[in-house]
């Protein structure tokens, strides 16, 4: 052990018992939990460890060079670091690592290039879209104009030529194509074509599908789209956090728009580990990670169809696909809470037309970027869609559940991702 991870180490011991105990708890859990929400993930212990490091004591309002703080010489160094390794693996000229999270990346982008009550075009949330796109109870819902697209009612799938049209009819001034329950690629260059077409600006929210565009293994937005956003702890595997990458044509006007625009002080230890993370996703090991995403997704989708389920647009060509549950008689929230029961994690999730409300929904969410970071593959994405199945099939039957829950923990168990903790 390193002298800095020394400190780190025992920095985590100090002795708040109440809170320790809650820690303990809470890794005991994921240790033991089979976690298919897909936008979550097992970063690493080396981020975990910069996370926890002393960059959270400094202030740093402003950018590297030039910062409204002194003593800020290593933290100039660790941004640019972080936007030297951003740029590497994303291919790009510019960008943000400050955003504090994704929706703070969507937001620095609209009020980048939007006034208030400007139009913006984007994915229905129901349909896979995501709140910080323009729901009624969000920010950019209250302060823009919000015009949505949907999904095909035949395939589920996006309609380009209908978001075409409905560009023409709206007018937008920003259209953002990105999702956060979408199976599908999608196609970005598409979404060029048409927001030229509108003289649009267009913002891709790739905050689901950065590792695997990372990885090599789906379209990248970068050089398509004015604006990429971006979280890095979803398939990316990193800190809790967000980054904007565009063009270096729009550096001053999307810094100005994070500081002080939308934050203050950005968050070093977060930028730090960041930077970490590019570094782990620069590593050829994680293109082949990112296959295996796809590639568990795809057996884990394609086994659940076999046993009668209907998935949302017929299969998946990413990390998550949705199940409808309307002909099982079953609501999400039924079976996102069954399924807690035994310990298998995922999320109700609203389906595209869905009738039922989001705290209810008709459909779960299924993604395999945490359990392929475990090391399971098809062998054990067949075990868990047999555990779903009989979980959903015997919700009412205490005993047999506790068998499955039994199951569920060897198998998470015989996977350690923290083996030191
Ligand atoms: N991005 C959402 C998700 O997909 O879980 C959370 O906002």
């Amino acid at each position: 052990m390193t002298k800095e991870s020394n400190i780190n180490h025992t920095l985590s011991q100090v002795a708040d018992n109440e809170m320790a105990a809650i820690l303990k708890k809470e890794l005991q859990r994921q240790k033991s939990q089979i976690v298919l929400i897909a936008s979550e993930n097992f970063t690493s212990q080396e981020v975990i460890k910069t996370m926890g490091s002393v960059l959270t004591n400094k202030y740093a309002e402003g950018y590297p060079g030039d910062r409204y703080y002194e003593g800020c010489n290593a933290v100039d160094e660790v941004e640019d670091l972080a936007i030297k390794r951003c740029n590497l693996l994303f291919n790009s000229n510019y960008s943000n690592v400050q955003p504090h999270s994704g929706v703070q990346a969507n937001t620095s982008v609209f009020l980048s290039v939007l006034n208030c009550g400007d139009r913006i075009l984007s994915m229905n949330l129901r349909d896979g879209g995501h709140l910080s796109h323009g729901h009624k109870q969000n920010l950019t819902g209250k302060y823009f104009d919000i015009f949505t697209y949907s999904v095909d009612t035949e395939t589920e799938m996006i309609d380009y030529d209908n978001v075409k049209k409905l560009a023409k009819i709206s007018k937008p001034k920003l259209i953002i194509a990105g999702a956060s329950s979408y199976s599908r690629i999608i196609d970005y260059a598409k979404f060029r074509e048409i927001a030229d077409e509108v003289g649009a600006f267009l913002m891709a929210d790739i905050a689901h599908v950065a590792g695997l565009i990372a990885g090599g293994i789906y379209p990248t937005s970068v050089g398509i789209a004015d604006f990429t956003t971006a979280t890095t702890h979803k398939t990316l595997r990193g800190p809790r956090g967000g980054i904007i990458i565009a063009d270096k044509k729009y550096s001053g006007l999307i810094n100005k728009s994070v500081f002080p625009g939308t934050q203050g002080g950005p968050l070093m230890h977060i930028i730090a580990a960041k930077a970490v993370c590019f570094r782990e996703a620069l590593d050829p090991s994680f293109k082949l990670y990112s296959q295996k995403i796809i590639e568990n997704s795809k057996v884990l989708c394609d086994f659940m169809k076999e046993k009668g389920y209907r998935i949302v647009s017929g299969g998946t060509d990413n990390h998550l696909f949705l199940i409808d549950l309307t002909d099982k008689h079953l609501t999400g929230y039924e079976a996102s809470e069954a399924l807690a029961s035994v310990g298998i994690i995922l999320n109700k999730n609203v389906i595209p037309y869905d009738k039922l409300n989001p705290n209810i929904t008709s459909g779960i969410r299924i993604g395999t970027p945490a359990v392929t970071t475990q090391g399971m593959g098809p062998n054990q994405m067949y075990e868990i869609g047999e555990m779903i199945d009989f979980t959903l099939k015997n919700k009412d039957n205490g005993t047999a559940l506790k068998n499955v829950a039994r199951k569920v923990k060897d198998l998470a168990e015989s996977f350690p991702v923290y083996s030191g903790l």
